[in-house]
């Protein structure tokens, strides 16, 4: 199987709660590996252009209000299957849904603030990668 890349956010409760390095923990033990990465405070602005595809949804305002509330770090990262798996790794947007062991499960407080962003798709992690980086800022791993 190629490998795949996907775009991951650590959002600010995620931030505020000192759970970067739980967070690429997981990843490094899933075997998914970071080959680009930023810390940045969105502005309400960035928030609303990335989420774009909600714009319509009743929790947009509250979404993109808490999307650039404090800084995020927000990555790249390759692997087999990495879309997948980081969706696997996340868990269900609910906390209260997500499987133990999950991201969600174990870390998140609510539907909203629920520590990690990944894409949902292929396609979708295109998009998203062009988001927040050039192409020269992927650092290919060759090991
Ligand atoms: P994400 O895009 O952040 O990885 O999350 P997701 O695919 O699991 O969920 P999605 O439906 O794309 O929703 C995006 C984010 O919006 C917030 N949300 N709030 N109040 C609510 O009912 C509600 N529903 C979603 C969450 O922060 C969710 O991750
Ligand atoms: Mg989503």
């Amino acid at each position: 199987m190629a490998l795949e890349r996907t775009l991951s956010i650590v959002k600010p409760d995620g931030v505020q709660k000192n759970l970067i390095g739980e967070v690429y923990r997981r990843f490094e033990q899933a075997g998914l590996k970071i080959v680009a990465a930023r810390m940045m405070h969105l502005s309400l602005a960035q928030a609303e252009g990335f989420y774009a595809v909600h714009r319509e949804r009743p929790f947009f305002k509250d979404l993109t209000k808490y999307m650039s509330s404090g800084p995020v770090i927000v990555q790249v990262l390759e692997g087999e299957n990495a879309v997948a798996k980081n969706r696997e790794l996340m868990g269900a947007t609910d906390p209260k849904k997500a499987d133990k062991g999950t991201i969600r499960g174990d870390l998140a407080a609510s539907i909203e603030e629920n520590v990690a962003h990944g894409s949902d798709s292929a396609e979708n992690a295109k998009i998203e990668i062009a988001y927040f980086f050039a192409a020269a800022d992927i650092c290919p791993r060759t090991r």
